[in-house]
């Protein structure tokens, strides 16, 4: 598993690096091992055993703060010292960004790996809050473990990616999107034309799992084409949703920024031509628990979680590809049969 994130990197590296050092692409294709465990392009798998151990945190949070992790409350508190601590403990420097609600002091926690190219930034976040009335595991522990072990996997690489990624956790979701909105509010221009691209994962292991890709933004559309061709590479047909203003992706459409991501469903009802192609349970809600009490660990679908998770990699490894410039790639896919490096496909307009 190391050693085979290990080479997918190298590879990466490698075609990085190819332009000011030819030789580096052969010596990767000597030494690297096919990415027999990475994703079908060459993304780093994500351990659904972290995630879960991440999960499994924030519902001991939960349970030890009055059955929340609400805004306001001290579940929240620990939601974000939580992260917090498991970044500094990977080497991330960790920004928090505070903020008033109606209900109390919120945060907003980031984090990044610096890119080679630091005037291109490619976002990646979720919300950290929950309701009230429950744990909110998988709304929205889930996009909140998963997001933290793809900065993990990542930061465990050690490379430089060729933009940088930025990793949020939003405060504040369930009162209204808040957090999101006030970081994409404080940004100056400059900083908001930075960001290239915004990914939300906001509940992602529905306990009757669907497999939602987001199609709300049209600057948007080469992600969701990018998170379309995952899903079906892996054998499941997923579907649009339009989730634009229920999450917190919202404040950076309304900000021009390009935005894609997934959701496993929250209170609609699975109908039967989406049993078929999913599986699960026809005429029932995706998620039953959804704000409410009984929304714990027991409520998560580890199969989707997993396949949710995979695709926060596939899909920032793809735009990372993309960000490196398609002719170090072109060069270094003709050394080598990687499966990273699919010379024949079609490259979308999006410019990170
Ligand atoms: N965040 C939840 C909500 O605000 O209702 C559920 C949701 C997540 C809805 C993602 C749409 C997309
Ligand atoms: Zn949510």
């Amino acid at each position: 598993m190391r050693r085979i994130l290990a080479s997918a990197v190298s590879v990466l590296l490698a075609s990085v690096s190819l332009a000011l050092a030819p030789s580096a692409s052969a010596a990767a294709s000597t030494t690297s091992t096919p990415a027999a465990l990475a994703l079908p392009n060459g993304a780093p798998d994500i351990s659904l055993a972290e995630v879960q151990t991440h999960l499994s945190r924030l519902a001991t949070i939960a349970s030890s703060n009055g059955g929340n992790r609400c805004t306001g409350r001290s579940g929240y508190r620990a939601s974000v010292d939580y992260v917090r601590s498991v970044l500094a403990a990977t080497g991330y420097a960790v920004t928090e960004q505070a903020f008033s609600t109606n209900s109390g002091i919120s945060y907003n926690l980031i984090a990044e790996l610096p890119g080679a190219d630091p005037s291109r930034v490619i976002m990646v976040g979720g919300h950290l809050d929950g309701v009230c009335a429950g744990p909110g595991i998988n709304d929205n522990g889930t996009g909140s473990a998963a997001i933290l072990t793809v900065a993990r996997t990542f930061a465990s690489l050690g490379f430089r990616p060729p933009v940088t990624i930025r990793f949020a956790w939003w405060g504040a979701e369930e009162q209204g999107l808040l957090g999101s909105r006030y970081y994409v509010n404080t940004l100056s221009s400059a900083e908001r034309s930075r960001i290239r691209a915004y990914l939300n994962f906001d509940m992602i292991g529905s306990p009757n799992p669907g497999y939602f890709v987001y199609n709300d933004d049209s600057r948007g559309a080469a992600i969701r084409d990018i998170l379309v061709t995952y899903f079906t590479t892996i054998g499941i047909t997923p579907q649009y949703t339009y989730a634009g203003g229920r999450s917190d992706h919202g404040p950076f459409i309304s900000a021009g920024i390009p935005t894609g991501g997934t959701f496993s469903g929250a209170e609609e009802i699975k109908t039967a031509a989406q049993a078929a192609l999913w599986g699960g349970t026809a005429g029932r809600a995706f998620d039953p628990c959804y704000h409410r009490s009984c929304d714990n660990l027991s409520n998560v679908n580890s199969a989707a979680l997993e396949r949710h998770a995979n695709a926060i990699s596939y899909v920032l490894w793809e735009l990372l590809r993309r960000s490196s410039g398609a002719s170090v790639f072109e060069t270094f896919v003709n050394a080598a049969d990687y499966s990273i490096l699919d010379r024949g496909r079609v490259e979308s307009p999006i410019t990170v």
